[in-house]
């Protein structure tokens, strides 16, 4: 890809690092906006105490110099405040005391296959890494690539669509301004209505020690047709968008549009009619295919649905088996969120940003940001398209 993005760190260690690789030099960022996405992270109904620890900022540690960008890798770093809590159980050296292994896999974690895999005899050395905690890293580094797509004329939001069984219902046609207010509702959903209903499941479940899963959608206004390809699989952006989505922790599904809806319709009422106006340029009147088309942007707002299973690690734990003894046992019980789908939202617009981001340095290159706007200004001219205020 065009744009890497690496993260490493441990839920419960010292820190979390992002490296972010591929952005042009002279792009200018803002402090608060990264800040900002980090602390909307944070938000949610049915978020566990962990959360009333953490003040997650990310502090630049190279890369950036007076509020831009220089053209080379950039570090992000996010302090983990509960590592004092857990200094000696977590601590990257050899410690004094007795730090007891964990041995009760949690059905539904990465715990049990990957002792397997990586030849542990402690749960901790899998659990921490494979904790969602590593998407505060994802975030900082989505941050910049979101300030890049908004100096090419792009934006993302998120919203839910569901928590447990409440279902918002489906509403066609959302513009950006409509996302507005979208993190003053406690479950991040735009309906007002539905945001207490959602509460309420929420509230419900949780006192029956119960998670709950959901679905969030992430939308992106202003993109240029033609991002990604069909001429190979692995440039196809809709593919590119699956890898990176289903690879937050707890997502299972991931749909383009109206995804797997489309599976049961006719054709003519599955697709999105092309029309030419001499003012508006190409445009579609319905997207059903969410914005993208053999492998490509078409220029429509983009559609991403991404579902998620309730977290693993419950209060009311699972049957499993003690790998020490190999004796039935119940699961892991630790502390908790009851319920991330708001805060995944945020997650799953960084990840869009980045899968975009890269698409936009793959097809129009260039050192400086300004080069960038140039290559995207000539391709805009020579296909005729007016470009689309998000
Ligand atoms: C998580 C377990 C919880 C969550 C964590 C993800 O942490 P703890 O075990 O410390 O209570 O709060 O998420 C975060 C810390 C975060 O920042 O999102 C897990 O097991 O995936």
């Amino acid at each position: 890809m065009a744009l890497k993005l690496i993260t490493a760190g441990e839920s419960h260690g010292p820190g979390l690092t992002c490296v972010v690789e591929g952005l042009p030099a002279g792009l200018e960022l803002d402090r608060e906006a990264i800040d900002r996405d980090m602390a909307r992270r944070q938000l949610g109904h049915g978020r566990g105490g962990r959360m009333k620890i953490e003040r997650d900022r990310a502090d630049v540690t190279g890369g950036v110099r007076h509020g831009r960008t220089l053209g080379g890798p950039i570090a992000l770093q996010v302090a983990n405040r509960d590592f004092a809590n857990w200094e000696e159980r977590m601590n990257p050296w050899p410690v004094e005391a007795d730090v007891p292994e964990v041995h009760l896999p949690r059905p539904g974690h990465a715990d049990l296959a990957g002792v397997q895999k990586y030849g542990f005899t402690d749960v901790r050395n899998v659990l921490e890494r494979a904790s969602a905690r590593e998407t505060a890293a994802r975030v900082a580094g989505g941050a910049l690539a979101k300030a890049f797509l908004r100096a090419v004329g792009v934006e993302i939001v998120s919203h839910v669509t569901q928590i447990g069984s409440v279902q918002a219902p489906e509403r066609n046609g959302l513009a950006f301004e409509d996302f507005a207010d979208v993190d003053a509702s406690p479950v991040r959903c735009l309906d007002a209505h539905v945001s207490k209903a959602m509460v309420e499941e929420i509230n419900v479940l949780r006192k029956r020690n119960e998670s709950l899963g959901g679905v969030f959608e992430v939308r992106a206004f202003g993109l240029v047709p033609g991002l990604g390809s069909h001429v190979s699989w692995e440039s196809r952006l809709d593919g590119r968008i699956g890898l990176a989505m289903l690879s937050i922790q707890a997502v299972k599904g991931c749909g383009i549009g109206d995804g797997f809806d489309l599976a049961g319709r006719p054709g003519s009422a599955a697709h999105d009619e092309i029309f030419y106006e001499e003012e508006r340029g190409y445009f579609r009147e319905t997207n059903r295919s969410g914005g993208v088309e053999g492998g490509m942007s078409t220029g429509e707002p983009l559609v991403v649905r991404c579902g998620m299973k309730p977290l693993p690690t419950l209060t009311k734990p699972l049957r499993s088996v003690d790998i020490a003894t190999r004796e039935p046992a119940e699961a892991l019980r630790e502390r908790t969120d009851s319920c991330t789908v708001p805060a995944a939202g945020v997650v799953g617009e960084a990840m869009l940003a980045i899968v975009l981001a890269g698409a936009y340095r793959e097809k129009f290159g260039g050192d400086h940001v300004d080069d960038v706007r140039a290559a995207l200004a000539a391709y805009e001219e020579r296909i005729g398209w007016k470009r689309r205020r998000p």
